[in-house]
């Protein structure tokens, strides 16, 4: 892994316009973090900082082994164990993560009641079969009736789960039901979204929850609310209205911004307004009015998740992920950059200053000092959009001249759904994961790996994502990926068929066999939710076990920062999943909880957490326990019997 302090980026757009930025005089994150050490306190879980008798702090003292004695002393004002107070700071941060992703699925699922009783024009409901199969999950009747009369029942219930304050999530029982069980035993099966929210924010109040375990285990409650709750209804849902992703060609970094016309970016998570931006930007009476300035036309780009969703729909271009945000302004041809919630750094406002680009908020809930507020009303969607489209024209006229573009842009491939994924693999008429399964079960497909997750200054940009997944993908693991990492492999090459080649034998003759990159796209972070529902898809296939826990397959986060990753991290792990972050762990001051993380969690529910700051280290931590789970299913001597003769590559063809 190249050293943080020699390279900030391996992507050669972003080092570019580091270069530029530096030339303008203009500060990125990059420089914030080389300015500021992050507080080595903090980091490892070591301060509390709940009530007004701290902030306590209780870091280890170093490099020598701790006396009981000494240990008893390291405690806060109230009493507080280190244990206890990594163990509240964590659950917090999952507690952060999962009101975020609920947050949007409760909009998601208010503007599908919306479509549904013909409140929101400009939306529709685009998956018909979707909506069909989630009436069927729901229990909600079919029958004689229209779709609209089916959404109304289905949307209403979805809201629901978010107040709830008793029974289970309805989409639990989508889980296996070894896992079901498992979850009610453990008394882990969330109840609804916000009231594990809000408990979580009084367990970790001040003299409430003080059992480090006991707090850890909510949390996976919590993360379960997230994952099967909140994240998997928008998931849901905007497939419904938006349309399901089928697979799309389209292309990714700061070069597929364009010197000739009006550039505008949608940054952040929730589609709702991006979808009706894609709308406006081909109004011919707006392209008009871009050539009124002098513009050739006007070129939508994403960035981050929102990024994700109108690629995957779209195949709207994406100029970045998550450090590239204040890149793209720094191009000098960006007219907008219109962002709605999540992700989106404060410091846009500032670089924004050095050039003529407007930030433009739109969403209640996240304005920014310094930006443009333009409220985006999804009951008039394409009125808000529209306006937000002209405001960009208008400042066409301001680029100030010192424009560069950097020339790289890459093809991808993405839309890799579930949905996708099943018909891909079985074909129309058999759509399903047998493929999947026997190819595992033959060894050609070692396991899946799902490499997710945010960019962090604080380790080379894109570096970890891509040592980790060159390496999974030549030890023939699967890797279906979301949220920055995504694009960080997408910019590499790794999401065309042709990269192929970078896999191992078996992997690649399964990927040439049926056309697909040996890295997929499965969205954006809100859409691992669909990593959920795939796993769970090749439980019920058959032949590799009868839970998550069972399958040969692991998770990773090698460059994390928010606190959703977090929360997915630990969705995933209370969901039997083996999970390694990377770059740092929020409770490493504590050896107590992160034993109970990196252990304990794994007698409890078949999946832990691990932390691996190499990523190539981390790639074959993941592969050990895929081969670990390959044996433990009596499926590893296959592996080791593959000679891939011309009669054997025939009978793949023909899968
Ligand atoms: O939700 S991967 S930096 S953009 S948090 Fe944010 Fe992280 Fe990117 Fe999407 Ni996910």
């Amino acid at each position: 892994m190249p050293d943080k302090e020699d390279i900030k980026s391996v992507d050669p757009a972003t080092l570019e316009m580091l270069e530029k930025a530096a030339q303008d005089g203009c500060s990125t994150a990059f420089d914030r973090a080389a300015r500021m050490s992050p507080c080595p306190i903090g980091a490892t879980g070591n301060c509390c900082s709940i009530c007004g008798m701290g902030p306590c702090r209780v870091p280890l003292a170093k490099g020598k082994e701790e006396t009981a004695e000494e240990k008893k002393k390291r405690r806060g004002v109230c009493g507080a164990t280190a244990e206890t107070i990594a163990a509240r700071n964590f659950v917090r941060m999952i507690a952060a993560g999962t009101a975020a992703h609920g947050d949007h699925g409760r909009v998601m699922a208010k503007l599908f009641l919306d479509v549904a009783q013909g409140k929101a024009p400009g939306y529709q409901i685009k998956d018909e079969q979707k909506l069909l199969q989630l009436a069927l999950d729901l229990g909600v009747t079919i029958g004689d009736r229209s779709n609209e009369e089916i959404a109304v029942d289905c949307a209403k219930l979805l809201m629901a789960e978010f107040g709830k304050q008793e029974g289970e999530l309805l989409f639990l029982k989508r889980a296996p039901i070894k896992r079901q069980e498992l979850w009610r035993k453990l008394g882990i099966a969330p109840r609804g979204v916000d009231i594990e929210v809000t408990e979580a924010m009084h367990r970790t109040h001040m003299g409430t929850d003080q059992d480090y375990k006991d707090l850890l285990n909510f949390g996976s409650k919590v993360s379960l609310a997230d994952g099967w709750g909140g994240s998997m209804v928008g998931t849901e849902v905007q497939d419904i209205i938006f349309g399901t992703p089928a697979p799309v060609l389209s292309q990714i970094n700061l070069g597929v911004l364009k010197e000739d016309e009006v550039n505008v970016i949608i940054h952040g998570h929730e589609p709702q307004l991006a979808e009706m931006m894609a709308i406006a930007s081909r109004d011919p009476e707006l392209i008009a009015y871009a050539k009124t300035k002098g513009a050739k036309g006007i070129n939508l780009a994403g960035m981050c998740c929102t990024a994700n969703e109108m690629l995957m729909r779209h195949g709207v271009p994406i100029a970045g992920n998550f450090l590239q945000q204040e890149l793209a302004i720094v191009t000098g041809a960006l007219e907008a950059i219109v962002v709605d919630v999540q992700c989106i750094m404060q410091g846009l406002a500032d670089t924004a200053n050095c050039y003529h680009t407007k930030v433009i908020t739109t969403d209640p809930r996240a304005k920014i000092q310094g930006a443009v507020h333009m409220p985006f009303d999804e009951h008039h969607g394409l009125e808000s959009a529209t306006a937000i489209i002209r405001a960009a024209v208008d400042n066409y006229p301001n680029r100030r001249g010192n424009v560069r573009i950097p020339s790289q842009k890459t093809d991808m491939i993405a839309g890799f759904s579930h949905e996708t994924i099943n018909y891909l693999l079985g074909g129309m008429f058999r759509a399903s994961y047998r493929p999947l399964n026997d190819n595992i079960i033959n060894g050609r497909i070692r396991g899946v790996a799902g490499v997710v997750g945010c960019n962090n200054p604080r380790t080379t940009h894109d570096a970890a994502d891509l040592i980790m997944v060159k390496e999974l993908i030549k030890n023939d693991v699967l890797v279906l990926q979301t949220g920055c990492m995504a694009m960080a492999s997408a910019k590499a090459g790794l999401m065309v068929p042709e990269a192929a080649e970078f896999a191992g034998e078996g992997l690649r003759s399964v990927c040439e066999a049926v056309g697909i990159p040996p890295v997929l796209h499965v969205g954006a972070c809100i859409d691992n939710s669909r990593i959920l529902i795939a796993a769970t898809a090749m439980v019920k296939e058959g032949g590799l076990g009868d839970d998550i826990s069972d399958l040969p397959v692991a998770g990773a986060a090698p460059e994390w920062m928010a606190e959703k990753a977090i929360a997915i991290g630990q969705y995933f792990v209370a969901s039997g999943v083996y999970t390694v972050f990377g770059t740092t762990f929020p409770t490493l001051g504590s050896k107590e909880a992160s034993e109970f993380l990196f252990k304990d969690m794994e007698q409890m529910y078949g999946g832990m957490w691990a932390f691996e700051n190499d990523p190539l280290k981390a790639a074959h931590l993941m592969i050990d326990h895929i081969d670990k789970k390959r044996k433990a299913l009596g499926i590893d001597k296959s592996r080791e019997r593959i000679l891939y003769d011309m009669a054997m590559r025939r009978d793949l063809e023909a899968v």
